[in-house]
């Protein structure tokens, strides 16, 4: 088994999150983004979509998806739970981790790919949708300052997948703007307690 992962990344970087959480090591394989390598034919066999990460299992099937690959290591390796404890936990967990994905982390790294010169030339930008991502991930940031207002974490009490998703694309946010803003007292301790974490060194 083995991951194939790029350092820079943020979708790269919720799966290795996870797997230091869990206290899992893989041997991973760095595709460089920067360089094209994903979108060379070699890692398209592996997914045509080219996007990363990707999971290559013992029996040589490719498992793409960060959450479908966390999956596969919350069944194999089930404590801690990061996907929900039991019945009542785990729609939760997944409302609040579709959210942090869909609101959070991808329209952080639409405004990336829309507006910032990595991309120029490797995918059609369009800039002005990249500044609609921008007003609507700062917003989203504003929503979650005050939802974190009665809980230490995303989706409750204890620490779990949405916490990370929310943890990469905020980090990410960096490399475009997008930072949490002077005020947001709730989104704060929420981004020290997670950042101070060993996982998040992953
Ligand atoms: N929905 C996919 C997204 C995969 C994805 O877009 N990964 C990015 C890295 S964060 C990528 O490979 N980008 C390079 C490209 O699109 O060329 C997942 O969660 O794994």
């Amino acid at each position: 088994m083995k991951l194939y992962d790029f350092k820079l990344a943020p979708n790269p970087r919720r799966v290795r999150i996870f797997l230091a959480e869990k206290g899992v090591e893989i041997p991973t394989v760095q595709v460089d983004i920067a360089k094209g390598e994903n979108r060379a034919p070699a890692f398209r066999a592996k997914n045509p979509l080219g996007g990363l990460p990707v999971l290559e299992l013992d029996d040589g099937r490719y498992l793409c998806e960060s959450v479908a690959i966390c999956r596969y290591f919350e069944e194999a390796h089930p404590e801690p739970p990061l996907m929900g404890g039991d019945a009542e936990e785990r729609p939760w967990v997944e409302m609040w981790n579709r959210r942090m994905e869909i609101e959070v982390l991808f329209t952080i790294a639409q405004t990336f790919r829309n507006t910032h010169e990595f991309f120029a030339g490797r995918i059609p930008q369009v800039p002005e949708w990249g500044e609609v991502c921008r007003g609507a991930a700062t917003n989203r940031l504003r929503w979650l300052d005050e939802e974190l207002a009665d809980r230490a974490f995303i989706a409750g009490d204890r620490f779990t997948i949405a916490d990370i998703t929310a943890l990469v694309g905020i980090d990410f946010g960096r490399v475009c703007g997008i930072r949490i803003e002077a005020g947001q007292k709730n989104l704060q301790r929420w981004y020290e307690t997670v950042s101070s974490r060993p996982s998040a060194g992953a």
